[in-house]
């Protein structure tokens, strides 16, 4: 299965609350992070939930193991169902993330690669291959891997097995939905969806590439 995932991250609690109104019939979750919710406060979560979707708290936690749990536990108590970490904080503060998650009966996201063209700085040279490893020492739910980098993205499948993969980077980013869709198990889209005219449309447009 593929999803669509809208990465909500316009700068008013109303614009979200439309998008994410408009878009609902096209989408399968919705992830928002620092924009919406510095703008919008946490509790846009708990409106946004009306839409009756799956919402991801991307605030890629990368803190101590206690921090961490903190964030997580905040996180699920405004209704989230999902959680994004990053990998490169090591094995306790991605347990303390998975934990967390899990305890509360929800899933961990585990950043492993970026989509933007200065993540090779970082990730590459084996160290998205040691969060992948990572991933699966610790049974978090599933990685972020980038759309923008398919032939990077099939090579950390092979790492993971069938855990999730949820692929940002098409549309604004340059990434093909089409070369990615096949490969992993959710596509997020932000600016190719909410910057659109008409963001219903172009959600739909999306939602071609949902199996
Ligand atoms: O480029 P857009 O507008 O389609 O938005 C992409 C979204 O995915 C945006 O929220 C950005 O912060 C996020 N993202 C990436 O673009 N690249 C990454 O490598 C990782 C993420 C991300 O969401 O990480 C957690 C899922």
């Amino acid at each position: 299965m593929t999803d669509i995932i809208l990465a909500l991250d316009v700068s008013t609690g109303k614009d979200a609350l439309s998008i994410a109104k408009k878009t609902a019939p096209f989408i399968d979750a919705i992830k928002i992070g620092y924009p919406l919710v510095l703008a919008a406060g946490l509790e846009i979560a708990n409106q946004l939930s009306d839409e009756g979707l799956p919402l991801i708290a991307d605030f890629k936690v990368a803190d101590i193991p206690n921090t961490s749990r903190l964030i997580a536990e905040e996180v699920f108590s405004h209704g989230f169902s999902g959680i994004i970490c990053h990998g490169f904080v090591g094995r306790d503060s991605v347990l303390a993330c998975v934990e967390t998650a899990h305890d509360h009966g929800g899933e961990c996201y585990v950043v492993t690669e970026m989509s933007h063209p200065g993540a090779v700085d970082f990730f590459h040279g084996g160290i998205a291959e040691r969060i992948a490893g990572l991933v699966c020492e610790t049974n978090a739910d599933g990685i972020i891997a980038p759309a923008t980098r398919p032939e990077r993205t099939s090579l950390l499948r092979t790492l993971i097995g069938t855990k999730k993969i949820l692929s940002p980077g098409v549309g604004a980013q340059g990434g093909d939905p089409a070369a990615i869709a096949s490969i992993v198990d959710g596509i997020i889209v932000g600016r190719a969806i909410y910057e659109a005219k008409d963001p219903g449309s172009a959600a739909e447009e999306y939602s071609r590439f949902r199996t």
